[in-house]
């Protein structure tokens, strides 16, 4: 084997993270519930590179010049494998990269599956999930399907508490801008960490928001887990407001978006939304209901565009040659 391909899906948190236990190891400060998504895609080829030791990475075909987040996965990875080559890497994405659409944590996903499986390092899951939250925090989530729980009390655990065909929810992505953004997510997380009033009572709220959540998936309820990922979604942006420098991932755009879930909501539909580090708008709604709700957005001046997806798949090898 010369050549592998793996693919993941991006991952939007109902139950967020917003903060770093522990930067080196880039673990998150609390746990989090997602959703795999499956109509956007990241996906990483690697080759081993026989001429040297150095690994080159490609990213949506342009040559990086340093290795940046991947790095210390790479160093991970390296350290596990009793090999001295070098990796070549290419990664794709078929969606705006850095525009608050989890594009590194299925990124780092997809690359920590096919180097496993290019250097037949036969990892367990819980170096799998090491590996990639070393790269993202959120990366874990991707690697599995469905509603995911990232749990990271005692040591950080990654696992699916409902598969998608047991809860099948539509996805509809407000797409309302495309530019990078401009502080990052992991600045972001330490500015908030360190100057937001709020801080402490988000930290504290986690344990509270993820039970209600499990248990409203659990029973299915729509209308339960709506709510407590929108008092999630707002607490998280209430953070990042109030610190310093404020960060204000959601602009006009999003807010008028926001107006008219309310408004769809309010004329009878079963509907929530999400917003992370960017200014997209996510909804959650059931499959009868996705026209309706497209109908409403669709031509609205502050929607660029919408994307569909529904509850996807976890990481994995789509080639290898
Ligand atoms: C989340 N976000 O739970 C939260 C909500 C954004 C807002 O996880 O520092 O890619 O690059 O590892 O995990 C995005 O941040 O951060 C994220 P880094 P990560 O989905």
């Amino acid at each position: 084997m010369t050549e592998v391909t793996a693919i993941a899906h991006p991952n939007f948190a109902l139950i967020k993270y917003w903060g770093k236990a522990d930067s080196r190891l880039n673990m998150p400060a609390m746990s989090s519930i997602s959703l795999t998504i499956d109509s956007l895609t990241s996906s990483t080829k690697i080759s081993i590179n026989t001429d040297s030791t150095q690994n080159l990475w490609t990213l949506n075909g342009k040559e990086q010049e340093d290795l940046g987040r991947i790095n210390p996965v790479l160093e991970y990875l390296q350290n596990i494998s009793s090999n001295n080559f070098g990796s070549i890497i290419k990664s794709e994405n078929n969606f705006p990269t850095s525009a608050g659409l989890a594009s590194s944590a299925s990124g780092i996903a997809s690359l920590v599956i096919a180097y496993n499986k290019l250097f037949k390092l036969g990892m367990s899951f819980d170096q799998l999930v090491k590996a990639s939250m070393i790269g993202s925090g959120s990366a874990p989530r991707s690697l599995l399907s469905g509603f995911v729980f990232l749990n990271i009390e005692g040591k950080p655990s990654s696992q699916t508490i409902l598969e998608a065909n047991e809860w099948p929810l539509s996805i509809i992505i407000c797409i309302t801008d495309d530019k990078e953004k401009i502080i990052s997510s992991r600045e972001g997380m330490e500015i908030s960490r360190k100057t937001s009033p709020f801080y402490q009572a988000w930290l504290h709220s986690n344990k509270t928001d993820i039970q209600i959540a499990k248990s409203a998936i659990a029973e299915k309820n729509i209308k339960r887990l709506g709510e407590v990922a929108e008092r999630n979604c707002f607490l998280m942006h209430k953070v990042m407001k109030t610190s310093s420098p404020q960060l204000n991932y959601m602009t006009e755009r999003t807010n008028n978006c926001i107006k008219e879930i309310k408004a769809i909501r309010k004329d009878g539909t079963d509907l929530f939304f999400t917003v992370d580090a960017g200014p997209q708008v996510k909804i959650i709604c059931n499959p009868e209901d996705k026209e309706l709700i497209k109908n409403r957005l669709v031509n609205k001046p502050y929607v660029m565009k919408l994307v569909e997806a529904n509850i996807g798949l976890g990481a994995r090898v789509i080639d290898e040659v």
